[in-house]
């Protein structure tokens, strides 16, 4: 892995500006005040999970401008060009294993208000659990890997790619995948955008260990299935029916054809789209 050695790296000007206003006392800001920048790494995932196992505080993110190994959930890929925006961040969340479902939501929660924040005019949702999507087009996703003994949550993953200035993508992901610079035309900076978005996951995180009912308030302003038929892929076969909710943990109410109802936790599948996952 090589780490980038720029004198005056601008991912160091975004923990700076953090160090200097929790000094200044005007911010709580844990979320990076810790940034590791690597040229190019297999996956930022797993040299986050690395650190963290070595006691890497909260808050600590890990971000590449290449990933030779992106993953995706399961043994999907993940493809990571120069241009993109991969970055993993260690969470230490105050929450048992069962209640970590949300992250997944809450991640693509916050890359949708970030993404909203900065581009006003896009109308970006989230499919559920993880894609970030543009008329349809995944532009982001998220992957949340989480480490327990027993039910005690030691600390969790939460990898976060976006689509930022890649221009192309390669077939099939031509038809599935957007990126930012495709949508508007412009090139977005990379520090600004992880900026702004390490803000907006940092007030859903603080404020939803508080009160889960905050995250899903937000998710279902963006949520792209509420009120459609959809199909669920999941391990133990597949689901259509009415996507009526979503509930705290993340979880997808449907409304099946038989009218019951079934929830399907973010870790246990995904909605099917238009052309198959690879
Ligand atoms: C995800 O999985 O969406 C999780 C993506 C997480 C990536 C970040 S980058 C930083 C961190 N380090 C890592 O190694 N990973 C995380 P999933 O829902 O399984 O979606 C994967 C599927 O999306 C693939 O099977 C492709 O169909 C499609 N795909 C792959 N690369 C894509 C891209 N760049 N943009 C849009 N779609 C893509």
């Amino acid at each position: 892995m090589a780490e980038n050695q720029n004198s005056k790296d601008l991912y160091m000007i975004i923990k700076e500006k953090y160090q200097r206003k929790s000094v200044a006392g005007q911010l709580q800001s844990v979320f990076g005040k810790e940034i590791y920048h690597y040229s190019c790494l297999e996956s930022t995932n797993k040299v986050a999970y690395l650190l963290a196992k070595k006691g890497a505080e909260e808050g600590t993110v890990v971000v590449a401008d290449e990933q030779t190994q992106g993953e995706g959930r399961g043994d999907h890929y993940w493809y990571s060009p120069q241009g993109g925006l991969w970055f993993s961040l260690i969470l230490r969340p105050r929450m048992i294993s069962s209640e970590t479902s949300r992250l997944s939501i809450l991640g693509a929660t916050g890359i949708a208000m970030s993404i909203n924040r900065l581009f006003s005019s896009l109308r970006v949702m989230i499919r559920w659990p993880n894609d970030v999507v543009i008329k349809d087009k995944k532009v982001a996703g998220v992957l949340v890997k989480v480490r327990a003994e027993r039910s005690e949550v030691t600390f969790a993953i939460m990898g976060i790619g976006v689509n930022l200035n890649v221009r192309e993508f390669p077939s099939p992901l031509s038809f599935i995948a957007t990126s930012l610079i495709r949508e508007t035309g412009d090139s977005t900076s990379k520090e600004r955008f992880l900026e702004c978005t390490l803000e907006e996951l940092e007030n859903l995180y603080c404020s939803s260990q508080v009160n889960g009912r905050i995250l899903l308030e937000k998710a279902r302003l963006f949520s792209s299935l509420l009120g459609r038929q959809v199909e669920v892929v999941t391990t133990g076969g597949k689901f259509q029916g009415l996507a009526q909710d979503l509930d705290e943990d993340g979880g997808l109410i449907l409304r099946l054809e038989s009218g019951l109802h079934k929830k399907i936790l973010p870790e246990e599948g995904y909605v099917k789209e238009r052309s198959p996952k690879i």
